[in-house]
């Protein structure tokens, strides 16, 4: 057997230990043969017959065959494999890829441990191995031939399991989160991806990922390389990645854009990832997979330590299948040992199926929509589309994207579920205003986006860029819409309208309209769409034109609904295009559309009629869940907050420089400050009572996930925008003392922390007050301060530190100051996480709360 294993030409698959007593290997050409030897269990058989194609006389593995074998079997991943190169003598300041392609001997042990151990996939150790990490440590340009290279030596370590190449973050957040542009990122991946394919990968994992948009950037390049598996496996901590996606929205993005296993790794241990499981189960058309650390790590002596034993983490691993992972392995801290206990313990469980009632879901970053024909009915915003509207037309044609903005902010905050985006007018760049538009909007709104173009390649660059699954508005039977969009709109996964048009135009009879469905459908079906991934477009027309128009609107909703099973919408406002009082037609023809079946109505959210007819109908017709939509518009506390909401743009100058902070509205800070200070406010008003305020609330939401990243980052730059302005207002001698003008003072962010809001303002104020002051800028090593404190002469070395974990940094530079007898300044601390106890437990001079404080203390201690 092992002879034949050499042999380069036969394929070798593992037949899986917890179905024998002995491991045996097949070969391609003896696997037929070994299964008439009758040397496997019924169950095996049943298990692998037909499971892989040939391919070169040799077996080889598509994407389908393999998410086929985990239909009935549970697939065990290795364990930690950083760890573990550690304890080989992997040192910690060196690139990790390159160590291991010189010593290859370490990985070929840890990864034959993990084999023995029960692992059926390896990983191969290539997890920082794109150009962007490798350059860290000026190796870019070997980034093809370490990939290779590591993943034929993972074959060497499991030459008849499955090697997956591994592929994980850059490092740097992609736009709109980020400075790396999104095409650029696909690169990257693209070359880290076809390297460790042309190294013989038999799939590839993306993995512990906490940025959707990174994710899938890494996608979409796999995607266009193989059609070998791609998992793409996420962290989540405390319910969401790092920008915001809960299990669910990730899960909807990743498996509609072809991921063919979603799943979860690292940040928590197993009995947290349960949950991650459970609730991405009901949603999955795709297997599941979890890789939890062993444990909760806990920090002992400045190390973290992760102290889950085996048997527990085994027994955890049981619960995980039985929640719904197919795949699972271990993350941090987990060893052979534990891969043993998971192997063992979970050798007999078989795996739930899929959900087999899939429903329509899009996902924004953040959130996700369900639609459904007994769900709630939902509006489609339509405000964001410039036909008629000569405000937004004139805002385009400027470039100018705040309006846009502004428009979806008040449409979400009426209610709307999906936001259509429509660029479409003359004398603008529709690719380029679609573009910047949902790069806008993606941070800024919870809601899924409804991609509204009749332009091929202005749809694929808005899907492309989208971290969501959106909608495409609109695919019709015209020749331009079903070969070229459709295929678009399948590619990125994006739920579709269908619209029932020809290129000769509308049919006049309702069965005209639904047999144009039908062949909709059945090209889409072409494509891999299901009913549940098309919503029909009911077409409303005029009734001032014909007043049997809508009728047929209303008869072509109840078919699609009683027969077709099929999800509809419609566009309210034509229907009383050319009469007075719209509204009334508008709000009456969509309750009845309702009764009928209607399921999303395109309209304007901010119509009261619009929504409150909506929202009875919902109730009448048992839509409503416990009536809460309804109880909750009407009742007078929320309407008060609906109100609330609606008049956010109509507040007082200084209410909108707080508004402007708190929904990270950085294009209109400038003229709410300008209005403000020409109101007579002060500047040091503005800061005070309206500015800190707002970024701490921001702060507040943040800690309360009710915002993440993206959102903070977008309130700090709206904060720092107008403290530009604000900044030479503030800019005064408030004190003309001589001696103060001779003390230096060294101002520092210290190492870890980027926080420098406060601090700037502390710099400001002391410089008021005629100091000299040395801003040393943030994220400032230790030694940095140490060597500019000496270098200046410093008087006071005042420290800035926002974070519990960076915290510690203060201490560091303190105990680094006593042991050089040069440095004669005093220390003081400052920063939301530090106090006075804090400052006397590390021997510092003195402690401020605020910028205020500081100067005091500072005059105090001079
Ligand atoms: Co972040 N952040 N942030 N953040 N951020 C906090 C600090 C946080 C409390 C939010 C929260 O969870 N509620 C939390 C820390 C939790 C903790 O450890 N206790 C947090 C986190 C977790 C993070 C990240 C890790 C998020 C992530 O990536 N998951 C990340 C960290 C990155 C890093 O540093 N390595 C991160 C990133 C960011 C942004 C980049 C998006 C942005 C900073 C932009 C910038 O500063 N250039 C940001 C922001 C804006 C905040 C909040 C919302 C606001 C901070 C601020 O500017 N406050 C903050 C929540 C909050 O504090 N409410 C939060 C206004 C400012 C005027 O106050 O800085 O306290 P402050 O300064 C005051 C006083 O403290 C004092 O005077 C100032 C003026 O009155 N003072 C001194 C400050 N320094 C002084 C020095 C002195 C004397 C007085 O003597 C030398």
């Amino acid at each position: 057997m092992k002879g034949l294993l050499k042999n380069p030409h036969l394929r070798c698959f593992p037949i899986y230990p917890q179905f024998l007593r002995t491991r045996m290997y097949v070969p391609a050409h003896g696997f037929a043969k070994a299964l008439n030897l009758g040397m496997f269990e019924q169950s095996l058989e049943l298990l692998f017959r037909g499971q892989f194609h040939e391919q070169n006389g040799a077996y080889a593995m598509n994407r389908h065959e393999f998410t086929n074998i985990l239909r009935n079997k549970v697939l065990i991943l290795d364990g930690a494999t950083g760890t573990e190169l550690e304890k080989q003598g992997l040192p910690t300041d060196t690139c990790p890829e390159k160590w291991v392609s010189e010593n290859t001997e370490s990985i070929l042990h840890v990864q034959n441990d993990y084999v023995a151990a029960g692992s059926n996939i390896v990983y191969s150790p290539t997890f920082g191995g794109n150009r962007k990490k490798l350059a860290c440590y000026g190796l870019s340009n070997e980034c093809q031939a370490l990939n290779s290279q590591l993943v034929s030596l993972s074959k060497q370590a499991n030459p008849n399991g499955f090697v997956f190449g591994d592929v994980s973050s850059t490092g740097s957040f992609v736009e709109p989160f980020g400075d790396l542009s999104f095409d650029a990122a696909i690169a990257i991946f693209t070359e880290q991806i076809q390297a460790l394919l042309d190294g013989g990968a038999d799939g590839i994992v993306i993995e512990t990922m906490m940025d959707i948009q990174e994710a899938r950037a890494a996608l979409i390049a796999a995607r266009q390389l193989t059609d070998k598996p791609v998992m793409v496996s996420m962290t989540f901590s405390d319910g969401a990645t790092l920008t915001g996606s809960t299990p669910v929205s990730a899960l909807i993005t990743l498996q509609s854009l072809g991921a063919d296993i979603v799943g979860c790794n690292c940040g928590v241990g197993p009995e947290q990832m349960i949950d991650t499981i459970t609730q991405m189960k009901p949603f999955a058309k795709v297997p599941l997979l979890a890789k939890p650390n062993a444990g909760i790590p806990r920090l002992v002596d400045g190390n973290t330590v992760f102290d889950m034993p085996a048997e527990a983490f085994g027994l955890c691993a049981q619960k995980l299948i039985h929640a719904g992972a197919n795949i699972i392995g271990g993350c941090c801290g987990s060893t052979p040992e534990h891969i043993r206990a998971l192997a063992t313990q979970c050798a007999t469980i078989l795996p739930l199926p899929p959900n087999p009632n899939q429903q329509s879901v899009l996902s924004s970053t953040q959130r996700i929509a369900v639609l459904g024909l007994n769900e709630p009915v939902g509006i489609i915003g339509e405000r964001i589309n410039p036909t008629g509207k000569k405000r937004l037309q004139k805002e385009l044609k400027d470039q100018n994207i705040a309006y846009v903005k502004e428009l979806a902010l008040s449409q979400q905050q009426n209610g709307a579920l999906i936001l259509d985006v429509n660029m479409g007018m003359p004398g603008i760049d529709e690719a380029d205003m679609m573009r910047k538009s949902v790069l806008a909007l993606t941070p800024l709104t919870h809601l899924p986006l409804c991609i509204d173009t009749t332009d091929a390649s202005v749809l694929e660059e808005a899907l492309k860029l989208y971290p969501g699954r959106a909608l495409v508005n609109s695919i019709s039977l015209e020749k331009e819409r079903i070969e070229k969009m459709l295929p678009i709109a399948a590619k990125y996964g994006a739920m579709i309208i269908a619209l029932p048009l020809t290129d000769s135009g509308i049919p006049d009879t309702v069965a005209g309209r639904i047999q144009v469905l039908n062949q909709i459908l059945s090209h889409a079906e072409s494509y891999g769409y299901k009913k549940h991934d098309i919503i029909a477009d009911a077409l409303v027309m005029a009734i001032s034109a014909d007043q049997s128009a809508v009728l047929n609107t209303f008869e072509f909703i109840s078919q699609c609904h009683d027969d077709l099973k099929l999800l509809t919408t419609c566009g309210l406002s034509n229907g009383s295009f050319g009469l007075p009082d719209r509204k009334q037609i508008n709000s009456t023809l969509l309750s009845m559309a309702i009764s009928r079946g209607l399921s999303l109505a395109i309209a304007n959210p901010s119509s009261d009629s619009v929504v409150n007819s909506l929202i009875s109908a919902n109730a009448l017709l048992g839509r409503d869940k416990n009536l809460k939509q309804y109880t909750t518009r009407f009742s007078n506390t929320v309407v008060d907050t609906v109100k609330s909401c609606t008049k956010n743009m109509d507040e007082s100058p200084v209410d909108r420089v707080a508004h402007c902070i708190v929904q990270g509205l950085d294009d209109h800070i400038s003229d709410a400050i300008n209005q403000a200070l020409d109101q007579g406010v002060s500047a040091k008003t503005l800061v005070d009572d309206y500015m800190i305020p707002a970024i701490n609330t921001v702060g507040q939401k943040f800690e309360n996930k009710e915002y993440y990243l993206p959102q903070l980052m977008m309130s700090a730059t709206a904060m720092k925008k107008g403290f530009t302005i604000v900044k030479p207002l503030l800019k005064k001698k408030i004190n003309g003392d001589k001696a103060q003008q001779q003390k230096t003072i060294l101002l520092a962010t210290v190492k870890g922390d980027i926080h420098d809001i406060g601090k700037n303002i502390v710099a400001l104020m002391l410089e008021n007050y005629n100091f000299n002051v040395i801003d040393l800028g943030k994220d400032v090593p230790a030694l940095d301060i140490i060597n500019a404190a000496k270098e200046h002469n410093a008087d006071i070395i005042g420290l800035s530190a926002l974070m519990t974990t960076t915290m510690t940094q203060m201490a560091d530079v303190i105990d680094l100051a006593n042991s050089d007898a040069t440095i004669t300044g005093k220390f003081i601390i400052g920063g939301a996480v530090v106090n006075q106890q804090y400052a006397d437990e590390i021997g510092a001079s003195g402690y401020a709360a605020d910028a205020m404080e500081a100067v005091r203390l500072v005059q105090l201690l001079v």
